[in-house]
């Protein structure tokens, strides 16, 4: 006997289409969650996807026997600028296995290592802003965080500096990106039939992508042009050989991964970074621990390498952030066969399957009477170590198996740098103090209009 899985009743033809706010479907998910339990469907134009919302029935589907990633309806439609890049490949795409073996020991934690100086670079690039902006300057947080996350991700991966410091406007590339990613999620709402009525939206969609290419293809001609001994991700796509295959990326996947970390690689950071400011200011208590650990760690001097492992407490304020805000709210599975998740609800093989990220990480079975609360100490290493033994999958912002983050120990190195630069200079102040957190949603979520004040503690060190 099965369980029939509960559905909001829609209309026909458009079916739940019509309840989601196309500003905020995160907060529209989130209201069915609280509705409907642990499980429910959601259809829209024909197409179903079932949401999870339990770390119990997210933990069956990180099960890579039974399921798999699925590519949503707005990741196919990034796939018109990226193709089978490593992000948007399904798993069974031959360039996935290939980028995913090449890329491996570049995101290695040697390699890594070795980016730090050009993290330290840009990050020390916002000090100098802050500093010389002044605490009377209201700072747009996410924006000065998505300038150094870009930044960050363009020199270290491939050599490339947008110097996004040094404009107000910016870059083109980076114009036509957001606007890229932010039509490929209208357009996966929109059913097929109403394309024609969008004719100039279509142009400027592939005219961005234009955009995309020739920039990273001008990349990629650069390094051919002038070979460097640079241990970057772009040589390592470069000089790679598959081993499984024997064969090299091919121009074109190159330019699909250029363009995928510059996508992956910077709003997820972003956000996270944004959030975990907006966590600080609210909560008083975090946020002189954070900065007592820094004083201590770090001292006065230059920060380096070797302080990123003895920031524990920031570390949990970075996951506990995710936790509560995680950047990536939502991912995608499908079932490889006919299954019973539960034991009582009937999946059909090939059915797209929806973690609900944003509500499992707040499951009372796991986080208890706290589970809303921001509370650092839970995330130490221990703590954290015993909530994943006692209940696996319960916090999953990078993903799952396979197709987890490749970025992770790329973006974990990048944010505790830079908590720990700021911590270090400035004291923080919110702009508004009435502010309360509200979402900006594109392919992932960050806080909107948050603004902060930075008010220099010595000089800048
Ligand atoms: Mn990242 C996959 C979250 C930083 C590059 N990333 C994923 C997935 C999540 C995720 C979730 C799995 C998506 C899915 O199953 O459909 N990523 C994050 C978060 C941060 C992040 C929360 C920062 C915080 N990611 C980064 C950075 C890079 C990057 C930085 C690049 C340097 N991420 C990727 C790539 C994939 C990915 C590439 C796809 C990997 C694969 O499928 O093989």
């Amino acid at each position: 006997m099965t369980t029939p899985i509960p559905s909001p009743p829609g209309l026909p033809i458009l079916g739940n289409a019509t309840d989601i706010d196309p500003n905020f479907p995160l907060g529209s998910m989130l209201d069915f969650a609280n509705k409907y339990g642990e499980i429910f469907q959601l259809n829209f134009a024909g197409r179903s996807v079932v949401f999870v919302t339990t770390q119990a029935l997210i933990h069956e589907l990180c099960d890579e026997k039974r399921f798999q990633k699925g590519v949503n309806a707005a990741l196919k439609e990034v796939r018109n600028g990226v193709h089978d890049g490593l992000f948007t490949a399904r798993i069974e795409e031959p360039n996935w296995g290939m980028a995913h073996r090449i890329l491996m020991p570049a995101f290695g934690p040697m390699s890594i290592q070795g980016m730090f100086p050009e993290m330290h670079e840009i990050a020390s690039q916002l000090a100098l802003k802050w500093a010389r902006h002044g605490s009377s300057t209201a700072i747009m947080v996410t924006d000065d965080f998505t300038r150094l996350t870009l930044d960050t991700l363009a020199l270290c991966a491939m050599d490339f500096r947008f110097n996004s410091y040094y404009h107000d406007e910016m870059h083109p590339f980076i114009t036509a990106m957001g606007d890229f990613l932010t039509e490929s999620g209208a357009r996966s709402r929109r059913p097929g039939f109403t394309a024609m009525f969008y004719r100039s939206a279509n142009q400027k969609y592939w005219e961005d992508i234009g955009i995309l290419r020739k920039t990273a293809e001008d990349v990629l001609k650069a390094r051919k042009e002038h070979p460097t001994d640079r241990k970057d991700l772009l040589s390592a796509m470069l000089n790679g050989v598959d081993t499984k295959t024997g064969k090299k990326l091919s121009d074109s996947s190159i330019i699909d991964n250029l363009i995928t970390f510059l996508i992956a690689g910077h709003e997820t950071t972003s956000g996270l970074l944004s959030f975990a400011f907006y966590q600080l200011l609210a909560h008083p208590e975090a946020y002189r621990k954070a900065q007592q650990e820094v004083d201590e760690v770090c001292g006065t001097g230059a920060i380096t390498i070797e302080h990123m492992k003895k920031l524990p407490y920031i570390s949990a304020i970075l996951r506990e952030t995710l936790r509560l805000c995680p950047t990536i709210p939502i991912v995608g599975v499908e079932a490889k066969n006919d299954e019973v998740l539960g034991g009582k609800y009937h999946i059909p093989k090939g059915q797209p399957l929806a973690l609900l990220l944003a509500k499992s990480h707040v499951d009372p079975t796991v986080y208890g009477e706290t589970a809303n609360e921001f509370i650092p100490e839970r995330m130490l290493d221990e703590n954290f170590d015993r909530l994943n033994k006692e209940f696996p999958d319960c916090w999953k912002p990078f993903g799952n198996g396979m197709r987890a983050c490749i970025g992770r120990p790329f973006a974990w190195q990048e944010a505790l740098l830079v908590m720990a630069m700021l911590l270090q200079n400035f004291n923080f102040l919110h702009d508004d103090p009435s502010y309360t957190l509200q979402y900006k949603q594109t392919l992932t979520t960050k806080p909107k209009d948050f603004y902060m004040r930075a008010v220099l503690r010595n000089g800048l060190t």
